[in-house]
C-alpha cells in the first residue's frame, strides 16, 4: 500500500507591491504616528550604515557588516514586538538594537571592537551582535522556552540570516521550539548570500549554493511549525506577519518561522569585495525593489510624506548618529573589557590572563 501521510504548503505574502500599492485587504491598521516611526527607523538604519562605512574607511572602527536593503525586515519584524518581548540578533540588525533602547554609543563601541559596549543596560530586553551563525537560535528558543516554563508572557524574536538555516544549531533550535510550544519567533533575513556562497543552486551544478530547498521557510514544517514566506522588502507585510506570529507566540498558540525574501545590495561586510561574485544585472534589478523607496511611495500616496517631512527625518537621524559617533570616539575602552563583558564568571585561564593587565 501506498498513500500519502503529509502534505504541505508555503504561503508567501506580499502587501506593498513595487509601485507603492496596497493591497487594502491585507493592508494593517497602523497610525500615521506609527507610519511615520516605522519610516524614521528605516532612515536612521540607512543613515548608521552609510555612517559606519565611512567610520570603518577612515580607521574609527572595525569591520563592519552593512545592513542596506534589509531595512524592512529588520524595522518591520522588530516593531511588531512589545517591550516585553526579546530580540536575538546576528551581526546586520543594527536598527533592532536602537529600537530596543540600545544607545547608538554603545552600538558603535562594540563595533570598535570592545565588548563594553555589549553590557546592555537592564530592560532593553535586547540580547548581543552574535557572531557564530546560527547559535542564536537556541538563545532565542531557550528565552521563550524558560518564559513558558515560568509564565512569563513574553515572546522572543530571533534574526537568523539564509545560510543559518543551513546549521545544525538553526534545526535543533525549532526542533525544541516545536516540542515545547515555545513563544518563539524566528525571522530568516533571506539576503540570498552567505559571504560569496548563493543562496540557490541555479548556476552550481555541485556543492557551490546553500541548499536545494525551493523556500527557507518550509524548514520549519519539519518541526510543525507554522511557516510563512513574506516579501522582506515589504516593510508592511513583515510586520503583519511578524506582528500576527508574536501574538500568537503570546497567546500560547506556538512558534511562526518567517521567511523574509530580500537582497543583499552591499558586500558581506567592509572586508568583502561583491564584485567578485555578484552579479551586476541581478543587483540592479535587486536595487529597483529597494524598501525605503517603497515605503515612501506608499506613504506619499496616503498623503503622509512631504519634502519637509522628509527633510527633517533625514536632519533628526543625522543629529541622532553624529552624536553617537562622538559619544563613541569620547569613551575609552580598557584593554581588560574583552575578559568583563563575554562571561558572567571567569574561567581560571581568562581569569590568569586578565590578572597580567592589571
Ligand atoms: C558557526 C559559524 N560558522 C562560520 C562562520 C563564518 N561566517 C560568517 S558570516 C557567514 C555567512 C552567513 O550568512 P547568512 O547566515 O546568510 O547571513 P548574512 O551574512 O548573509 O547576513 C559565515 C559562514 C560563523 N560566523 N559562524
Ligand atoms: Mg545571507
Amino acid at each position: 500500500m501506498k498513500k500519502t501521510v503529509a502534505k504541505f504548503e508555503i504561503q508567501y505574502v506580499q502587501i506593498l507591491n513595487e509601485k507603492g500599492e496596497v493591497d487594502k485587504k491585507l493592508e494593517p491598521k497602523l497610525s500615521v504616528k506609527q507610519l511615520k516611526e516605522i519610516y524614521k527607523w528605516m532612515v536612521l538604519e540607512r543613515t548608521f550604515d552609510n555612517t559606519a562605512l565611512m567610520l570603518q574607511r577612515e580607521g574609527r572602527i572595525g569591520t563592519f557588516a552593512q545592513s542596506l536593503g534589509e531595512e524592512a525586515t529588520h524595522v518591520g519584524a522588530t516593531f511588531a514586538t512589545e517591550k516585553v518581548d526579546w530580540v536575538f540578533p546576528d551581526y546586520r540588525e543594527h536598527i533592532a538594537f536602537m529600537m530596543k533602547g540600545v544607545a547608538i554609543k554603545d552600538l558603535l563601541t562594540h563595533w570598535g571592537g570592545s565588548e563594553d559596549g555589549m553590557k546592555l543596560p537592564k530592560n532593553t530586553n535586547m540580547f548581543s551582535v552574535c557572531i557564530p551563525v546560527g547559535t542564536q537560535t537556541l538563545h532565542g528558543v531557550g528565552a521563550a522556552i524558560a518564559a513558558k516554563l515560568q509564565k512569563k508572557k513574553f515572546a522572543s524574536l530571533t534574526f537568523v540570516g539564509d545560510a543559518s538555516t543551513s546549521t545544525g544549531d538553526f534545526h535543533e533550535g525549532l526542533n525544541f521550539a516545536g516540542v515545547f510550544q515555545a513563544p518563539a519567533v524566528v525571522v530568516i533575513r533571506n539576503n540570498q548570500w552567505a559571504i560569496s556562497v548563493p543562496r540557490t543552486c541555479q548556476h552550481a551544478d555541485w556543492g557551490g549554493c546553500q541548499t536545494r530547498a525551493e523556500t527557507l521557510a518550509q524548514k520549519g514544517i519539519g518541526y510543525n511549525i507554522n511557516s510563512v514566506q513574506v516579501d522582506g522588502n515589504d516593510v508592511l507585510a513583515v510586520y503583519s506577519v511578524v506582528k500576527q506570529a508574536i501574538d500568537n507566540a503570546k497567546k500560547g498558540k506556538g512558534p511562526t518561522l518567517v521567511e523574509c525574501v530580500t537582497y543583499r545590495l552591499g558586500p558581506h561586510t567592509t572586508a568583502d569585495d561583491p564584485t567578485r561574485y555578484v552579479d551586476s544585472k541581478t543587483l540592479k534589478q535587486w536595487e529597483k525593489k529597494e524598501p525605503l523607496t517603497r515605503f515612501k511611495l506608499y506613504l506619499k500616496k496616503k498623503k503622509i510624506w512631504t519634502e519637509q517631512f522628509e527633510k527633517q527625518v533625514r536632519k533628526e537621524a543625522k543629529q541622532l548618529v553624529d552624536k553617537g559617533v562622538a559619544e563613541f570616539e569620547k569613551h575609552k575602552p580598557k584593554p581588560t573589557d574583552m575578559f568583563d563583558y563575554v562571561y558572567e564568571k571567569l574561567t581560571p585561564n581568562l581569569k590568569a590572563q586578565r590578572l597580567e593587565w592589571e
